[in-house]
């Protein structure tokens, strides 16, 4: 496939300030008419061809200024539509008529029918299966849409904008039971941002009054009969509508916002202008149907696609390079909003334990690129946690380096130069550069460069001298395309932690230090510190500053120390899952050597310490208590990794921690029983979590089957009631109560797709072998299909990316399961296939003979006959 590169940008050569399409909506033929109002950049008459994008079009007919064409002077195939006689002028009208078929669209790309409904997708190129158009994200047009119906299949019609117009269609003859909607949307905008609507579905309404007084309409649309379950997703629209005014003095800008859930959707949400669309699972919340997270992670998507609107929408990307420009900057914002919503410190812990299993072993694989790539091939596999994640890292770096205000007035700036523009990574930082007069040169490298860099540390306290010297040395090793690399500017946040647990007030000699950030930008820096007045331990990284890995010389006490003491809580935690990290990889080795590991009573009773500190919110101590994950092990290990012996590591820690504190955690665990009614919010999730990690420990030992059994026959909420499911089929794996929870589970909820998606996912990452066939059957599950996402997603993309022993199976079979898993849903959908196939992204870190079986399931997928680019694309990069 062609190659993209970022050096070859060059502006169009024609605009389009005015684009009005109507759409005779119909299941299998469905035409579209586009009136595109094109102009010459130059404002001459144009000098070369009309080249519009298409992609599987069929084209009905084409004019120019209201003249047919005729077939001499231009080219239509699916993909490409070229006009070669173009009238003398700078500015004509352009019509296209097409004809689509949203029923066949399985790639849920373009315009497509999910549950009956008409939907669009259009990020990044599905615009283009719409009509022929210039579909690249500097091409802004004013939009004019009508769309039309029948009143029965569809009576609602939306689209971007402002409603102007609506009514029946007048057909001369008898009542053709069709009706019409006009949407115009005032805001130029990129083709990627458009969408449509029509169909059968009930809704929530309510306003906000922004901060000027403007009064916008909200409506949120979701299947019949769910209107309730939308109410909480109505709720976070408007607290993020609220905290963007209040943090970033961003406002809403048309009279109606519109939120529409549908349930086949390849992503998580869509921000297009005014109309945004979600995966229902982002929208649709109750107590019964949903967990905690579920409720965080609507929270969080709401407020993301809506942060867009000024992120994104308002300013644009000049191309798909700079995805992250609107990508990372938006996911950091709705960090910061999920934070002040709850609670900071958990949920910084939660980003980088998500950040630590995506994208460090994305950014140390095959697939390792820079936030903003220079070339793709398809930009779709673009849309990665480097992008998202580490871009986010980057500009939480930039207010690091520059402090709350000058960041704040750095983001003022570039909503009021950039408004309404197609920018860059460049225009961005400059703004930074500008309101804080510091060069970003150096830290711009985070944007160009892949690969997470790591940084070792070693502390050296003199007494006499009352003087403590750091000394930092910075490494990033090579990765794909890129073998040499260059220093980076890492900020540090740090600090020198006194024997009373404060901070030590210190004095720094030498560059470097600014306040509590050390500014490592070579390759090695030493930094003293004098008049110290006692021995300190170091706390770095406080925040997780800089997404990097840590290398630090330090005793099992001093961690033990900063565990306890530190009064930053995200290092408090980091120290724990250090001394974890440590405990289980040691353990690994001596399973891998034929023996038993055993594991020091100091780290069993210093986690049964913090189980009880009721200093700590319970939210915290559970993720303090939840240990590093199999993949967070393996990565940790580095190479010829034997996923059994991680898991066997991490059982046996496991149980000796429940095992030095089952009177204790069965005490918090009552203690942590619920006392009034459910409520979402983060104060009752944390208890409900610590409530379950504890159930996990104690449910543990072989056997102990009871507690959690009875936890899922009294549960009340699907929070409780999943924990207690994935309790019972993680740890008592075939035991009569875990066969009966699971049947129970599934006949409870067989008519909810999304609750099924939990029963999937849980038998999905059962350890062992034996989920192979697991997974095989539950494909032939009648709540399963091959065609919807969020199943797949589910059943098949969970085994792969969420069970190292049944995906790693040593005979292969994980990897054939997979593999012919892959290409089936490949010929329906190649982005949702493309996408489940990075779970091979590890392969060349295991053992030699799993190592050869993953090639070869690789190898095989890549011999495939008509291979999507999309799929083409992540198979030769993993294999490279
Ligand atoms: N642009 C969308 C989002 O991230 C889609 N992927 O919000
Ligand atoms: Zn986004």
């Amino acid at each position: 496939g062609q190659v993209f590169k970022l050096e070859d940008y060059k502006p169009s050569e024609f605009l389009i300030p005015e684009t009005k399409l109507t759409f005779n909506l119909h299941p299998t033929k469905t035409l579209v008419q586009a009136e595109l109002t094109i102009r010459t950049r130059s404002g001459q008459p144009p000098n070369a061809a009309l080249v519009l994008d298409g992609d599987e079009l069929v084209l009905r007919s084409l004019a120019i200024n209201g003249k047919v064409l005729d077939a001499a002077s231009y080219t239509a195939t699916p993909d490409r539509l070229t006009i070669n006689e173009l009238p003398q002028a700078d500015t004509f009208t352009l019509s296209i008529e097409t004809e689509v078929a949203p029923e066949h669209n399985k790639a849920l790309s373009g315009l497509y029918r999910s549950s009956g409904n008409y939907t669009t997708q259009c990020e990044a190129e599905g615009f283009r299966r719409i009509t022929y158009f210039l579909d690249r994200p500097d091409v802004l047009s004013v939009y004019t849409v009508r769309l039309e119906a029948d009143s029965k299949e569809a009576p609602l019609l939306l689209s971007n904008g402002n409603l102007v117009e609506r009514g029946p269609v007048e057909s001369g003859a008898l009542d053709s039971g069709r009706h019409f909607a006009v949407w115009h949307d005032p805001f130029p905008k990129p083709s990627y941002l458009f969408a449509l609507v029509g169909g059968d579905l009930g809704s929530i309404k309510d306003s906000f009054t922004t901060a000027s007084g403007r009064e916008v309409e909200l409506g949120i649309y979701v299947e019949h009969g769910k209107e309730e379950r939308a109410a909480y997703a109505m709720a976070a629209l408007k607290r993020s509508m609220r905290w963007d005014e209040e943090v970033f003095g961003r406002e809403y800008d048309l009279d109606v916002f519109n939120i529409v859930a549908v349930s086949d959707f390849n992503m998580g949400a869509m921000e297009n202008k005014g109309l945004n669309i979600f995966n229902d699972k982002y929208v649709l919340a109750d107590e019964a149907t949903a967990s905690d997270a579920d409720y965080a992670g609507i929270e969080a998507v709401i407020a993301h696609e809506y942060f867009h609107n000024w992120t994104g929408n308002r300013i644009t990307c000049r191309d798909w390079f700079q995805l992250c420009l609107k990508e990372g900057l938006t996911v950091f914002r709705d960090h910061e909003f999920s934070a002040d919503q709850r609670s900071r410190a958990v949920k910084r812990i939660a980003e980088v334990r998500g950040l630590r299993a995506q994208q460090f072993p994305e950014d140390q694989g095959p697939l390792a690129h820079p936030v903003r790539p220079r070339r793709y091939r398809e930009i779709n596999n673009f849309y990665t946690s480097t992008v998202y994640e580490k871009g986010s890292e980057v500009v939480r770096m930039i207010r690091t380096i520059l402090g709350a205000e000058d960041f704040r007035r750095g983001m003022d700036l570039y909503f009021e130069r950039h408004d309404g523009d197609a920018a860059t990574i460049e225009d961005f930082l400059r703004v930074f550069e500008e309101v804080s007069g510091r060069d970003l040169s150096q830290f711009a490298l985070w944007y160009h460069q892949a690969g997470t860099p790591s940084v070792q540390v070693a502390m050296r306290h003199d007494a006499d001298k009352r003087e403590v010297t750091l000394h930092l040395e910075q490494a990033l090793a090579p990765t794909p395309s890129e073998s040499r690399k260059r220093l980076m500017h890492i900020p540090l946040q740090f600090g020198l932690v006194g024997q009373d647990g404060r901070d030590i007030a210190v004095k720094a000699a030498g560059e470097g230090v600014e306040g509590d950030v050390i500014h490592l930008r070579k390759r090695h820096q030493t930094i003293r510190f004098t008049d110290v007045p006692e021995r300190p331990v170091l706390s770095i990284n406080r925040g997780f500053s800089a997404p990097i890995m840590l290398a630090m010389e330090q005793t099992a006490e001093d961690r033990m120390f900063l565990a306890r003491h530190d009064s930053d809580l995200f290092a408090r935690w980091q120290a724990l899952t250090t001394l974890y990290t440590q405990a289980l990889t040691q353990a690994y080795r001596t399973i891998r050597g034929g023996s038993t590991p055993e594991f020091a009573p100091a780290l069993l009773a210093l986690v049964g310490d913090t189980a009880r500190n009721e200093a700590l919110e319970p939210a915290y101590r559970a993720l303090a208590l939840s240990l590093p994950g199999e993949g967070d092990i393996a990565r940790e290990i580095g190479q010829t990794i034997d996923p059994d012996a991680i898991l066997a590591a991490r059982n046996a820690l496991v149980l000796a921690i429940a095992a030095a504190n089952a009177d204790d955690f069965a005490k918090i665990y009552e203690a942590m029983a619920a006392s009034g009614p459910f409520s979402p919010d983060a104060a009752d999730a944390g208890r409900r979590s610590l409530r379950n990690v504890l159930l996990d420990y104690l449910s543990a030992p072989a056997g102990d089957v009871k507690r959690a059994a009875s936890r899922y026959e009294s549960a009340t909420n699907m929070t409780d009631r999943a924990a207690a499911l994935a309790v019972l089929a993680h740890r008592q794996s075939g035991s009569p109560e875990t066969v009966a929870a699971l049947a129970d589970f599934e006949s409870r909820f067989r008519p909810e797709p999304l609750v099924i998606d939990k029963w999937f996912q849980i038998q999905a990452t059962v350890p062992g072998t034996a989920t192979v066939n697991t997974v095989r059957e539950l494909m032939r599950h009648s709540g399963f299909s091959i065609d919807n996402p969020n199943r797949v997603r589910s059943l098949v993309g969970t085994f792969a990316a969420a069970n190292q022993t049944a995906f790693h199976a040593a005979d292969g079979s994980g990897y054939k399961l997979f593999a012919d898993a892959v290409l089936e849903v490949e010929r329906r959908n190649p982005q949702v296939a493309a996408r489940i196939a990075t779970a091979f992204r590890s392969w060349r870190s295991l053992e030699p003979g799993r190592q050869d079986k993953a090639r070869q399931a690789l190898v095989a997928i890549s011999q495939h006959r008509d291979l999507s680019s999309d799929l083409r694309d992540i198979v030769e990069r993993t294999l490279a």
